[in-house]
């Protein structure tokens, strides 16, 4: 079986290649990268050898084609994005590139080239934003509230219309947020457990009571292999955290700052986010009545445990935060008098 993981250089792309080396030993996985800000090649490091790494831009029609004409995979779980809600208030045109034509090519290639099974990762943030009830199921309308989220909803779509048209097998997964080893220290978790072991401020948006559903990101591996396996063709299966993992983001803040015991004065509440979605929740019923997946890794042991993984593995972080990405910090969190 030979399988191609686009993004598999990023934060769930990489550990979803740990995953499946372990859980499919005999697969031949290809990783396809651009490895742009968020892509570390030193993070699938030790795999290299035992899987393929080529270094692709989706966005790049004709490198894309002629790779999917000699490689000839079986299996692509499409996970490469723009993925920073904040990186696409500032400019959306990457995220266009990228989660829109990025997603055609690879379709257009899958397709003409023998591809049978096309697992397109994306996001419950497709649905928009939840007032302080209820939860998001497969059928509720889309309302993407940014950039980053109105891109994926237009490749979610995409795909659900190759499907349609030509009968091709794809399926699409819409997930909660995702916390773990990897993880890039632009989006909440890591910036802040990071920025807590500098002893830096951690800025939290508005008034911190936005509420988000936390999902191990070992549990979206597991839900995306039985997806790949089990899902049924041109279906979509919302992937959600434990009731007990939703969570209002002040909270999550004091719970780093206690684990790392640092002062919960390092909170520093800053200018809100534009359209800052108030709450996630997904209804995960249908993939656990089909498929037999709900989530098992519990956030009080996840989180703990998260952050130790960043405590441990300060090289790596560090150098993840320099270069090119100090650039967006500055512009993202001056005007928010950090
Ligand atoms: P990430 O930003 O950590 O990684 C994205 C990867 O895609 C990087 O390795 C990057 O180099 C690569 N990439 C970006 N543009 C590319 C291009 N033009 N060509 C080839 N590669 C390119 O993202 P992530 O958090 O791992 O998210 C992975 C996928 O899962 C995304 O599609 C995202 O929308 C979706 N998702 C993420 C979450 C979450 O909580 N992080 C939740 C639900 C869904
Ligand atoms: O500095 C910050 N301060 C803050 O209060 C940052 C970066 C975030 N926040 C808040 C905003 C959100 O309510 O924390 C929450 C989480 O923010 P992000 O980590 O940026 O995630 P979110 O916007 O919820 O989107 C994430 O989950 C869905 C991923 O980044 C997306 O790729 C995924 O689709």
């Amino acid at each position: 079986m030979k399988v191609a993981i686009t993004g598999g250089a990023g934060f769930i792309g990489s550990n979803l290649t740990y995953y499946l080396s372990e859980e499919r030993p005999d697969w031949k996985i290809t990783i396809l990268d651009a490895l742009t800000y968020a892509g570390n090649l030193e993070t699938i490091e030790p795999l290299l050898g035992k899987i393929n790494f080529i270094k692709l831009d989706i966005a790049d029609r004709e490198a894309v084609t002629n790779i999917f004409a000699t490689e000839k995979f079986d299996l692509v779980f499409h996970l490469a994005a723009e993925s920073h809600v904040d990186r696409s208030i500032l400019s959306g045109e990457p995220f266009v590139r990228t989660n829109v034509l990025g997603t055609q090519n690879l379709l257009d290639a899958s397709r003409a080239h023998g591809v049978g099974k096309f697992v397109h990762v994306s996001t419950d943030e497709v649905y928009g934003a939840l007032g302080p009830t209820g939860r998001f199921v497969e059928s509720t309308p889309l309302d993407p509230t940014s950039p980053y989220a109105a891109s994926k909803a237009a490749s979610d779509l995409m795909a659900l219309a190759v499907s349609k048209t030509f009968g091709f097998d794809v399926v699409v997964t819409r997930c909660t947020n995702n916390y773990g080893p990897y993880h890039f220290p632009e989006k909440f978790i890591p910036l802040f457990i990071t920025n807590a072991l500098e002893d830096k401020q951690l800025p939290l948006y508005g008034d911190g009571n936005q509420i988000r559903s936390w999902l191990h990101v070992k549990d979206h591996a597991r839900a995306l292999l039985m997806v790949a396996e089990r899902g049924r063709k041109g279906e979509v299966y919302n992937i959600g955290g434990m009731e007990e993992a939703e969570l209002p983001n002040r909270l999550v803040a004091e719970m780093i700052c206690e684990r790392l015991n640092k002062p919960k004065s390092l909170i520093k509440y800053v200018e809100d986010r534009l359209a800052h979605d108030r709450r996630y929740a997904i209804d995960y019923t249908k993939i656990n009545r089909e498929l037999g997946w709900k989530p098992e890794v519990h956030f009080q042991k996840g989180l703990p445990e998260t952050v130790e993984w960043y405590v441990n593995n300060k090289a790596w972080w560090t150098r993840v935060k320099s270069g090119a990405y100090l650039e967006f910090y500055e512009k993202n969190y001056r005007n928010r008098g950090l």
